[in-house]
């Protein structure tokens, strides 16, 4: 039986926790350099809303570099980094020309990448000069790390904005192990051949020494897309055959540090946050989400069946409260403003059809919260409601479950489309996320779900979540990358 006292949680935002010691490579490994679009500011870690920074921050220890964008733009790319020390880390960053900015964050790899791995096709609006932008990115930013790199040095770069800089590292002879993750889903081949540089892509990818992702299926379409598209064969080991290449692909499931944030939760039960949310609820049960606002997370969807479940059940209006908490994200990008119109209008909606004088169905908010007030909030709540249209793997899932109370545990409903639904699907209610009949009638579920159904659930997603954490999704990782195998190789691209 799992307490809370021993359960694991990420604090991807908490500037001050202690770097733990599971996931970075050994001493005579060499250090762990860290590429990210975007590096957190050190001084503001712990405030910011998004799934990579917390989990990489479990293998930074004391020595690491973290290399990326500032997140200010300037007239033009910067060509040297900024550094900075924090906790013994080194924070490298260059500034995002304006142009630069536009074309390769706004434009390619947000307009075109991010839609195209979501499966939102006709979102996609790819321009020739965003991409030219993009490459011209990951070269300036290849040419600035590559100085600083050290021979031993082993280079973990992240996610879609930067998969041709393994390419563009080799070319400047950077013979170092470098490997990439992607947190976002991979999609079918025939998805996939829809970018009109698709091939060139596939090859950046296979540059390097390892390539992850978060569950079997991302894995098994990219290895199809590498045959179909590429021609080459996949080892039984896992590795691409293809001349010059020497890429292994693999499944690493990104994870939390449950054991804190459970921690966190049980603490936050007696924070001021906690109090004034449990005397507005005055008894009525508390469904949650949180996200992102982002068009992949179904947030209009979501709205939907809540008001659906209001619809078909009357006897349940006066007695929940669904708090949507939607982090601003990504403004500059036009279908951004265009979601958070539509969710306005339907929270207006849902409040103006079904409030009473003194019940407010659905609470909505965009501002970020605190890592501990989050923590608190989902222990109060009866029901997580995470259903995206498509999530690489999904954090919330797995940050509510460990935040909840072992004795008296609510309820994960659950979109089969999350890479979470692979581990986690089994104990989950899951739903088809377009369908937002199937939420209302999940969500009803989940409200009438007696104490030893919600336990026994509970206790299976709570051993996934304490299995796959952020410790292991790094050490895992690295120890692919630190493996014994030839690297440095190069490709024709
Ligand atoms: P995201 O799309 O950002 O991440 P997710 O995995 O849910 O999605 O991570 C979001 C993180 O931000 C969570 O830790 C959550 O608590 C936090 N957060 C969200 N809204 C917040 C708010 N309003 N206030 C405070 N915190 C908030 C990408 C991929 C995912 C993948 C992760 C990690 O899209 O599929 O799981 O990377 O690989």
């Amino acid at each position: 039986m799992w307490t809370s006292s021993t359960n694991p949680v990420i604090d991807k935002m908490t500037p001050s926790l202690p770097a733990r010691h599971g996931g970075q490579p050994k001493r005579d490994q060499g250090r762990l350099v860290i590429v990210s679009n975007r590096v957190p500011d050190p001084a503001k870690r712990g405030t910011q809303a998004g799934g990579l920074a917390v989990a990489v921050a479990d293998a930074l220890t004391p020595g690491s570099l973290w290399f990326g964008w500032s997140g200010k733009t300037a007239r033009k790319t910067a060509t040297h980094p900024q550094i900075e020390e924090a906790d013994g880390i080194t924070y490298a960053t260059i500034d995002l020309g304006e142009q630069d900015h536009k074309r390769f964050y706004v434009g390619f790899a947000n307009s075109t990448l991010w839609p195209l791995l979501h499966f939102r096709l006709g979102l996609i609006d790819f321009k020739r000069e965003d991409y030219a932008g993009y490459i011209r990115v990951n070269k300036a930013y290849a040419a600035a790390l590559a100085p600083l790199l050290q021979p031993d040095d082993i280079v973990w770069i992240h996610d879609y904005h930067l998969i041709p800089l393994a390419a563009e590292l080799r070319a400047l002879g950077v013979k170092n192990k470098l490997g990439f993750f992607l947190h976002v889903p991979f999609v079918p081949a025939s998805v996939f051949a829809v970018l009109p540089p698709a091939k060139d892509l596939l090859r950046a990818l296979c540059t390097y020494d390892v390539v992850g992702f978060q569950t079997d299926e991302h894995l098994n379409d990219f290895r199809n897309a590498v045959r179909r598209m590429l021609g080459a064969e996949i080892r039984q080991d896992g590795f691409i055959n293809m001349v010059g290449v020497n890429c292994r692909a693999m499944v690493v499931p990104i994870g939390i540090d449950a054991q804190h944030f459970a921690q966190l939760a049980e603490r936050a039960t007696r924070s001021v946050e906690r109090r004034r949310m449990e005397t507005s609820l005055a008894g009525r049960s508390l469904v949650i989400g949180v996200d992102r606002l982002d068009y992949s997370k179904g947030l209009p969807h979501r709205f939907r069946g809540f008001a659906k479940l209001l619809a078909n059940e009357p006897e349940l209006r006066g007695r929940v409260h669904y708090l949507q908490i939607a982090a601003i994200s990504r403004e500059e990008v036009a279908e951004y403003q265009t979601l958070r119109r539509e969710l306005d209008h339907l929270a207006g909606n849902v409040n103006g059809r079904f409030g009473e004088v003194d019940w407010t169905p659905l609470r909505y908010m965009t501002r970020a919260v605190s890592r501990t007030a989050l923590a608190g909030l989902y222990r109060a709540a009866r029901i997580g409601l995470v259903t995206p249209l498509r999530d690489g793997m999904n954090l919330v899932a797995k940050e509510y479950v460990a935040a909840q109370d072992p004795a008296d545990p609510g309820v994960l409903v659950l979109s089969q489309f999350a890479g979470a639904a692979e581990e986690m699907g089994d104990a989950a209610l899951l739903v088809n996320p377009y369908d937002s009949e199937e939420i209302a009638e999940a969500i009803c579920q989940g409200l009438a779900m007696g104490l030893d159904e919600r336990r026994q659930r509970f206790e299976k997603l709570v051993a996934s979540v304490f299995t796959s954490t952020a410790e292991n999704y790094c050490r895992q990782f690295i120890a692919a990358l630190t493996a014994d195998t030839e690297s440095g190789k190069t490709i024709a691209l």
